[in-house]
């Protein structure tokens, strides 16, 4: 614990944290003008009730290694204490959710005050920090960082905030895993956003927290409480307090010092000693004493934290009192509540802060600025230091494979892995693989077989140690370079997106690749969303997809995914024919997931490549016949920019095709149908709707800003296509995914995919069910390119 005027420069600190947090979302909704109309709100119960917590942590208790998730409404608090600290301007405070102003929710990529962890989807951040840790050790023990000390990676959880299932899907992963270095500090204030939550829920968070292996340290009064109970009658009031039930205590902490006054002696006051204890207190000084929670309190948190000195586990359950030290302090309706100005007015003027000296950061302390100033410059927090970007590990433009007659992606995924294995190269030994229970069935069973699994401890394969004949071997090192998860699909993209930093927070960049079914993405899209938006960097190979993954079953299809792959920010998505694609695309994926260049968009394509981010490749286990062909420089780049014509259209074309993934065969099969009775059919392999869409968007953009001549990479394969060719769009997923190929130059369309979800049979049976078989393509062609009848049109079967 730190000597007393550590204590009193802490408590200094924590009112002026209080001040300026309450100050900077007040100014926001009171002091700047705002024209839409809408509130800006920003949290202002929800932050005080962490003020104490925080401000223990960044002015005493974290070292430079360390690194938080911040709850999503402390984010006021944050950037408060990053102001004091000097990361943070008034500028960015005076705009505060506002343009280009600190964020509502810390944020890493738009704030700039150095935030570890994006939070604001409760729960995700949380989770976040388990994984981090994992991925720190697995970091160490592969040899790389171990000049640097080990970090604690800590979150500040709202109780409410536990309700989130990712949360208890991760602790059962952290117990699997052996997690170390990980606090979870639990601001038990017990208010959620709409109410006070049930009594003794820290009970079955704490019987949780241990049966998973966690030390668990509940921090429920604060000193002076703990003082007081220890006055005569003092037991008489802490056993009033532990039976008060959460509201009537939140009630009371509302209403003041009278109240609590008037509900004591009505309760217990007839009872000697303990009537004592309460009339020698102001009501003023009881209302202090009653509200004194060791989660509010500085000196019990800083004894709390100081204790430890394991590297196990550790969830504090700290009880606050949510808007602490503001007039709204335990009030139900207090979540998006706002301190009137007048009510603003008594806490300045309480805070003994001068009008005008609002932001003055060591305005209305009694300690001397000299003196905190002094003590800001040794907080060690500070002396973090970014890591310097890590040189890229190279990647040659296309990765080994040999490509069978027949093959799906999926094999082909398998086998570029599986040649990468046996390479002694940096970029096979900084790949990292995972997968949710799915290792196998997505083809990474060799890449294993090779590599090994990861774990702190070895664990030998018993199986093989037993000489019983497996494809398998599953053994697990602290060498291996693939982490085998539980199913939950959530753990995986928390995962991938703590692997996808480590080059952020470890100073060491991983290459992390995760495979699931397509389908569960669904599952796991906030955390994917998250990890995009937090700008982690993976692969993500998600196969089987679509309709095509047939025998696998109607319930395990997936049809909007594609619209996931052009929707979600961060990620480019792919999805390939073909091996020799796949191959080209992997090798791109690798080198993308490294760029951490802030430059414009290519002239080229559009696309801001140099800025680099994660990639995403819808993969199938359908075999379709390969193409035997050179790989060309050109061929390779159109299949990075997104298409290439695999049948270039003549001057007289009637009809283009354009597909994507694994209805090739189809396709190729239509063009073939209407050869004698459609002129010059151009045939277009789009293997990146994504990149297309993108490139022919930010384009768009570049010549509504004058630049007259930006050309997309769609634009120029489509710009000798004549004006009266129809285009029939087929993929294996929703059909708006290509609809808007009609929009570049003005051509018809007609877009066959999928939109009905579950129905079970043969890929045959699927196509012609849907209409996305030849035949559908035929009848289609037909349809928006009229001519003489095609003579291979079969009636089309609706199934
Ligand atoms: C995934 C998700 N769902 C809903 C919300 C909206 N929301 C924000 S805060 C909150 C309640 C938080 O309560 P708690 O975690 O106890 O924090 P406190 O407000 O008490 O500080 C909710 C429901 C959200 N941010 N994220
Ligand atoms: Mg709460």
């Amino acid at each position: 614990m730190p000597v007393n005027s550590h204590l009193t420069i802490l408590s200094e600190l924590e009112k002026k944290v209080l001040w300026l947090a309450a100050w900077t979302i007040h100014h926001a909704n009171h002091v700047r003008e705002t024209t839409d109309g809408l509130k800006v709100g920003g949290h202002q119960a929800s932050s005080a009730s962490l003020a104490t917590i925080m401000t223990a942590l960044y002015f005493h208790v974290l070292r430079p290694e360390d690194r938080v998730a911040v709850k999503p409404h402390a984010s006021p608090i944050y950037h408060a204490i990053q102001y004091l600290l000097g990361g943070q301007s008034v500028d960015k405070l005076e705009g505060f959710r506002g343009y280009k102003g600190a964020q509502s929710y810390p944020s890493r990529t738009k704030d700039a005050d150095d935030v570890d962890f994006s939070t604001g989807s409760v729960g995700l951040g949380v989770a976040q920090t388990l994984f981090s840790s994992l991925v720190q050790d697995y970091v160490r023990a592969h040899g790389w960082g171990l000049e640097r000390p080990e970090g604690r990676m800590i979150a500040l959880v709202g109780d409410a905030e536990l309700d989130e299932g990712n949360i208890f899907e991760s602790i059962l992963e952290g117990w699997k895993q052996g997690l170390r270095n990980c606090w979870w500090i639990i601001d038990y204030n017990r208010q959620s956003l709409d109410a006070v939550i049930r009594e003794g829920l820290w009970a079955r968070y704490e019987a949780l927290f241990r049966d998973f292996g966690w030390d668990v340290v509940i921090l429920k009064y604060g000193s002076l409480l703990e003082a007081a109970f220890r006055e005569p009658g003092g037991e008489h009031l802490r056993k009033w307090i532990d039976d008060c039930p959460n509201q009537l205590y939140s009630a009371l902490v509302f209403q003041g010092g009278a109240a609590w006054r008037r509900r004591l002696n009505d309760d217990i006051g007839d009872q000697g000693d303990v009537t004592r204890l309460i009339e020698a207190r102001s009501d003023a000084e009881l209302a202090r004493l009653m509200t004194n929670l060791a989660g509010n309190d500085l000196p019990s948190l800083l004894e709390a934290f100081g204790r430890i000195d394991h590297d196990r586990p550790t969830c504090f359950i700290c009880y606050t009192i949510k808007g602490y030290g503001l007039p709204f302090a335990g009030h139900k309706d207090n979540h998006a509540g706002l301190m009137t100005p007048a009510q603003m007015e008594s806490l300045r003027v309480a805070m003994g802060i001068r009008p005008g000296h609002e932001w003055d950061k060591f305005e209305g302390l009694s300690l001397a600025p000299d003196r905190l100033q002094a003590f800001l410059e040794q907080v060690a927090f500070r002396a973090r230091k970014r890591h310097r970007p890590a040189a890229p590990v190279p990647v040659p433009d296309e990765l080994a494979v040999t490509i069978q007659p027949v093959m799906s992606t999926q094999t082909g995924f398998g086998l570029i892995l599986n040649e990468l294995a046996r390479e002694n190269s940096e970029l096979a030994t900084r790949v990292v693989t995972t997968s949710p229970d799915v290792t196998v069935s997505t083809n990474l069973g060799p890449w294993v077989n090779r590599r090994g699994l990861f774990a702190r401890e070895a664990v030998a394969d018993t199986f093989k140690s037993e000489r019983i004949p497996s494809t398998f071997t599953w053994e697990f090192s602290p060498k291996g370079q693939h982490i085998e998860l539980g199913i939950a699909e959530m753990n995986l993209f928390i995962l991938l997106s703590a692997l996808g930093l480590s080059h952020a927070i470890n100073g060491e960049r991983l290459l992390p690749i995760g495979t699931l079914y397509d389908p569960f993405i669904a599952r796991g899209l906030d955390a994917l969303n998250y990890a995009c938006y937090q700008d982690a960097r993976f692969i993500l190979a998600a196969t089987p997809s679509g309709i095509s993954l047939a025998p696998e079953g109607g319930a395990h299809q997936s049809i909007g995914t594609p619209l996931i792959g052009i929707a979600q920010d961060g990620i480019a998505a792919f999805e390939p024919a073909f091996v020799d694609e796949l191959s080209v695309i992997l090798a791109f994926a690798f080198a993308y997931i490294q760029k951490e260049g802030d430059g414009d968009a290519s002239e080229r394509n559009w696309l801001r490549d140099e800025t680099g981010g994660s990639v995403y490749l819808r993969l199938s286990t359908r075999p379709v016949e390969q193409i035997k062909r050179p790989m060309t420089v050109e061929l390779r780049q159109a299949i990075i920019d997104g298409a290439y014509w695999l049948r270039r259209p003549g001057p007289n074309c009637q009809v283009v095709v354009a597909y994507t993934g694994t209805v090739a065969p189809e396709a190729i099969q239509a063009v073939g149908l209407m050869a004698e009775d459609r002129r010059d059919i151009g045939l277009l392999a789009v293997t990146s709707a994504d990149r297309l869409n993108a490139g022919w968007t930010a384009a768009s953009r570049a010549r509504e800003r004058g630049l007259v001549h930006a050309s997309a990479h769609i634009e120029r394969l489509l710009a000798d296509v004549p004006s009266h060719c129809g285009i029939v769009t087929v993929l294996d997923g929703h059909p708006a995914t290509l609809a808007w190929l009609g929009a570049v130059g003005g051509h018809r369309v007609r877009p066959l995919g999928v939109e009905h979800f579950g129905q079970t049979g043969e890929i045959r049976d699927l196509y012609r069910h849907y209409g996305i078989d030849s035949n559908a393509i035929v009848a289609a062609a037909q349809s928006i390119a009229p001519g003489r009848p095609i003579r291979h049109l079969r009636a089309v079967d609706l199934g």
